[in-house]
């Protein structure tokens, strides 16, 4: 059957701002506490968004969460009303700076997809990530499953699995560590995950950061979504690119359809990891762009984020180019500017690249590819997703006027503390639920 792969990018919340809660994500600490502009953070993160719908790229959203989440502070001891709860939080400002995270904007991260063209009932298969490892994250598998199942509503087409059980041993970070090969869309794929680490031990392990994803988890999901074994792979990333920096896959590798981009020390094997793909994809034409440490420091993939890219199909080229949208900054840094020249001049499948301003997310570490979660689509599901988070240009309009209406231009940690930010949080989100005519998504609307 023929697909289309969208991207449902996350719509950047009013309280993006850099609380440094992430450890291993080195942009995020290393912007802690600096001013937040959450307004042109979400102009900037729609301006992506309207790009590829420009390109002819099927584009939708999800929603920001509630921020500040007061049903969590009440779990945690806080009570009286939500004002009263902000109030006796703001002397814990840590706690408050995780009840306030904006973190959900990273879609990437929000859920594992399977297309119906991988799985055994022939529906497409959705299992939020849990998000263990991070505490300001998860908070957010919930609110996520509840989006997810407003947008994916029919269940003969969508099966919508619960997030993994808590526990670092199934920590789960969704998408970021999950990449699909096919030849087009609709036809069967081979899916790879890649883990952090053994969640029930054995094996190697980071030294200094965190190994997010467990390969339990990425094993759980794959049974969940009913793929067939012989086409889904697991392979570790390697503990030395976590080490430095790159806490999701994402941040070192990215495919499209038969094109597998990504850095030589991603993995330990990645011969070994090639010829594995060769064999599950047997008829595949597969391409493997791997970029050498001489040419990219690991530091400078990192710094870049020049895999953290969106690798798309090339419009116009009958699907025989590709290009990338990139991060500012891998533009700026003159190992990855001079290797983009290098590979798109060359007679590779990656023909362009394209940069956008992203640098309010990027401070926190969330490039073009952490904004958006992929999703396969065959026409008839297509055409049952919630029309509302499939913007048109009138639909972007509205969306940025609401963004400028209601977002702060300035925002520091410690301006959590004002309960005011709360009340106007909360009417911005209100209205959005109206405009993407989703009903009432959030805890504060029942
Ligand atoms: O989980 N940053 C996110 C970035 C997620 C990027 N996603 C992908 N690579 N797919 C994270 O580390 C920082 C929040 C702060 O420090 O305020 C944060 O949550």
């Amino acid at each position: 059957m023929s697909a289309i792969e969208a991207n449902f990018d996350g719509l950047i919340g009013p309280t993006h701002n850099y609380a440094g809660l992430s450890h291993g994500n080195i942009a995020s600490a290393d912007h802690a506490l600096e001013v937040a502009n959450p307004k042109e953070a979400a102009l900037q993160g729609l301006g992506k968004m309207r790009r590829l719908a420009e390109m002819g790229f099927v584009q939708g959203l999800l929603p920001p969460h509630a921020r500040p989440h007061t049903p969590t502070l009440k779990r945690l001891g806080f009570s009286g009303s939500d004002h009263q709860m902000i109030v006796q939080a703001a002397r814990h400002p840590e706690v408050l700076r995780n009840v306030y995270a904006a973190a959900a904007m990273w879609t990437a991260n929000a859920a594992t997809i399977s297309p119906s063209a991988d799985t055994k009932d022939g529906r497409l298969h959705i299992t939020p990530a849990n998000l263990t490892t991070m505490f300001h994250r998860s908070i957010e598998p919930p609110t996520t499953s509840r989006m997810l199942k407003a947008i994916f509503p029919d269940e003969k087409l969508f099966a919508h699995h619960e997030p993994l059980p808590a526990g670092a041993q199934f920590g789960d970070e969704g998408a970021a560590n999950h990449s699909r090969f096919c030849s087009r869309y609709g036809d069967p794929g081979v899916e790879l995950f890649v883990y952090g680490r053994q969640g029930l031990g054995g094996g190697k392990a980071p030294k200094v950061f965190p190994g997010r994803q467990a390969l339990e988890a990425s094993q759980a999901i794959a049974h969940l979504h009913r793929l067939d074994p012989a086409r889904t792979l697991y392979v570790q990333q390697n503990p030395a690119a976590i080490d430095a920096g790159a806490f999701h896959n994402d941040v070192v590798a990215v495919a499209n359809r038969n094109v597998f981009f990504y850095h030589e020390e991603a993995f330990e094997d990645p011969d070994e990891l090639e010829v594995a793909l060769r064999r599950a994809g047997a008829g595949f034409d597969f391409a493997f762009v791997r970029v050498p440490s001489n040419q990219v420091p690991a530091a400078d993939a990192v710094g870049s984020y020049l895999f953290n890219s969106q690798l798309l199909d090339r419009p116009g080229s009958g699907g025989h180019e590709m290009m990338l949208i990139l991060p500012e900054e891998a533009r700026e840094i003159d190992s990855t500017r001079a290797y983009l020249e290098e590979l798109t001049a060359g007679s590779g499948p990656i023909t362009r690249a394209e940069f956008l301003d992203l640098r309010q997310s990027m401070r926190n570490g969330g490039g073009p590819a952490c904004l958006r979660l992929r999703v396969v689509l065959s026409e008839p599901e297509l055409s049952a997703v919630h029309k509302g988070v499939l913007p048109d240009e009138a639909q972007f309009e509205r969306l940025e006027d609401w963004v400028k209406t209601h977002y702060r231009d300035r925002l520091l940690p410690d301006d959590l503390a004002d309960p005011s930010l709360m009340g106007e949080s909360y009417r911005a989100l209100d209205e959005l639920t109206e405009i993407l005519g989703l009903g009432s998504l959030y805890h504060f609307q029942r």
